[in-house]
This record gives structure tokens, sequence and C-alpha cells, in this order.
């Protein structure tokens, strides 16, 4: 009697159970369904979303193959975790109108970065933010042409000695966002504050220049973004030499092959004095906003907001200046 009653308590379980439990993950019907795949073997599927400002989009994700993140560009919503064989329901809400770029932010293959989708969010919002225009935009810079420098320090220059040279004049005034540190330097050293010191010594002064115009926080910040984002392709050191990088490379390894420009080449070694002293802060922005095209270098600009590009701006200066 009593095995009996157990018994049917199971069937009710299973009857009432589990479409109780269906109804219950997915308490929105509208829901809907994504699921992450590497770029190689698709991507995101469906690749393009819809949403209306103010009202909840509601996902539920998981993965075909490994373990990816989802995360949306330029949003504060932290990264979710999106794993084979599970469901994980988030809620998204926009108040802004827009084409919003949706990402995944593991390192799931050297195609990692193009696992990437649109979401576009149509509406009015209560009060809308016109974005600001990037600094290259605005100067029309070129970003694909070569900015060697002329003149490159003997040891890497550093800001704090720069500081220490008390110079009676005002703190080296903040260096323009378009002048690169090669013009900067060759500005100081003929002006006749700089008349007692060595070439060195005006390094560390262009050095501190830099070092003003930005804070420990936003350095740190750079760091992180650096480390999560760039490093495997740019290095943990800045050298060129990340974890993917001889990827990136495979299509130069023939010899006597013929470039078509289309090519992926070499992640840019951000230690080289050479060839980085001659760059600006609007040119590093804007590679990191627009990317190199066919180079292999990503395009962020969807993906991070303008503080973080400035603050990954500021933060690959410190391969240069000791901050
Ligand atoms: C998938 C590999 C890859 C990743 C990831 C990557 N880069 Fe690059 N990057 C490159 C390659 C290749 C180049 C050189 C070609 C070019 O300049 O377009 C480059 C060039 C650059 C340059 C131009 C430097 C100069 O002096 O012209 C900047 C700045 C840069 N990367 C910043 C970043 C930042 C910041 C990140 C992370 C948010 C990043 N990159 C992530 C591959 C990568
Ligand atoms: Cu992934």
């Amino acid at each position: 009697m009593k095995a009996e009653r157990f018994a049917w308590w199971c069937v009710l379980v299973l009857v009432l159970g589990l479409p109780l439990a269906a109804v219950l993950t997915r308490s929105n019907p509208e829901a809907i369904e994504l699921h992450g795949r590497m770029a190689d073997t698709g991507g995101w599927m469906p690749g393009d979303l819809t949403a209306q400002v103010g009202q909840p989009l509601q996902l539920r994700l998981t993965s075909d193959d490994v373990v990816h993140s989802f995360a949306v560009g330029q949003s504060a919503l932290p990264a979710i975790d999106v794993l084979p064989g599970q469901w994980t329901t988030t809620t998204l809400l926009f108040d802004q109108p827009g084409k919003y770029t949706f990402y995944c932010t593991r390192w799931c293959g050297p195609n990692h970065w193009r696992m990437r989708g649109t979401l576009e969010v149509t509406g009015t919002a209560a009060e809308m933010i016109t974005p600001t225009t990037p600094l290259y935009v605005a100067l029309n810079l070129d970003l694909d042409a070569p900015h060697p420098s002329d003149v490159v320090p003997s040891e890497k220059p550093s800001a704090a000695r720069g500081a220490a040279l008390g110079l009676k004049a005002d703190r080296p005034v903040t260096p323009d966002r378009a002048q690169s540190p090669a013009l900067r330097w060759q500005q100081l050293r003929s002006s006749s504050l700089t008349e007692n010191l060595s070439d060195a010594q005006v390094w560390d002064l262009v050095a501190l220049s830099w070092r003003s115009n930005t804070t420990s926080a936003r350095l740190a910040e750079g760091q992180q973004l650096y480390a999560q984002n760039c490093a495997a392709c740019h290095g943990e050191t800045g050298r060129g030499d990340g974890v993917i990088a001889p990827a990136l490379q495979k299509t130069l390894t023939l010899p006597g092959l013929a470039l078509t420009g289309h090519e992926t080449i070499a992640p840019s070694d951000f230690t080289d004095a050479r060839h980085r002293l001659g760059a600006s802060d609007a040119i590093f922005e804007g590679k990191i906003i627009r990317g190199g095209m066919g180079t292999g270098m990503p395009y962020w600009g969807p993906i991070f907001t303008s503080e973080q590009v400035q603050a990954l701006v500021d933060y690959l200066w410190s391969f240069q200046f000791d901050q």
C-alpha cells in the first residue's frame, strides 16, 4: 500500500513536474535561444538580435562546443559564462537605441575575437546620448602610414626621474593627444629650459609629460583590459610575441610569396622605440577603434567605451616609458 502510494507520487511528479519545470525555466515565452560556437564553425547563432528600448530582452544561452562567455560591448553588463550542455538565462535592458555588438570574452581559439554578433535596439531614449567623434576621424589621420621616429632614447625613459629633475619651469605641458613623443622630445630639446640636460634627461621629461596625462587608476584599468584582450597577440610584455601570434603569421611563412595586401602581419611590438615613439595617442586610439582592416588587428570600437580605449592607450605607453 505504501509502495503503491509512492509510485503514484512518482507518476504525478513526472506528469506535472516536467511541464512545470519547462515553464519555470522559460518563464518568458519570448526568450530567445542563443548558441555559442567557435567563430570557425559559425560563431553565435543567431548572429543578429533585435530589442526595443525599455523592454527586457530575455536570452537563454548555451554552447555547442567549448566554454564561451557572453558580453555586450560598451555596456556595464558583466560577462556571462556560456557552457556546453547547459542553459543560462539572462535578461538585458537597454536605455539607448543603437547597434550594439555582443561578443565572447574567452579565448576559445585564434579566431576568438571574431565571435561577435549584432544587437539592434530600436526606440527612443528618454535622454539621447550622442557619441563623440574619435580624434583620428576629426583629424583625418592616416592610420596605416608607418610612423617611425628619428630619435630614440638609449634606455627606457622614466617619469619618476623626469619629476626628480625638478625643473623650475612649470610641469611639462600636457602633450597634445595628436603629438608624438618624438616630436615632444625635439621641442623640449630645442628649448632653452633643457640646455643643461642630457638627451636621456629630456626623454625622462617626455615620460613625465605622458605620465601627468593619466592616472594610476586608468593605467591599472588599461593593464587589466590589455591582459584580457590584447596580450594573446601582442604578448604580456608587449613584444608582439603572444600565444596566438604564430597562427597570425602563418600566411607569411612561404618564401617568395608575393603579398597581396590582405595577409595578416605580425602584431606590433610595443617595446620597439623606433616604431612606436613616432605614434601618438590619436593613432593608437584610432587603430584600436578601427582595427587594421585585414592585417589581423581586430577592431574594438563597438566593444569598449571611450574611457576604456583611453585606458588602453595610456597603458600602451608604459611599454615605452616607466610610468
Ligand atoms: C588577433 C591578434 C590581435 C589582437 C587580439 C590585438 N591586436 Fe593589436 N595588432 C595586431 C596586429 C597584427 C597589428 C599590426 C598590424 C596593424 O597595425 O594593423 C596590431 C597593431 C596594433 C596597434 C598599432 C600600433 C602602431 O604603432 O601602429 C595598436 C595600437 C594595437 N594593435 C593595439 C591593440 C590593443 C589595445 C589590443 C587589445 C584591445 C590589440 N591590439 C589586440 C594584432 C592584434
Ligand atoms: Cu568563445
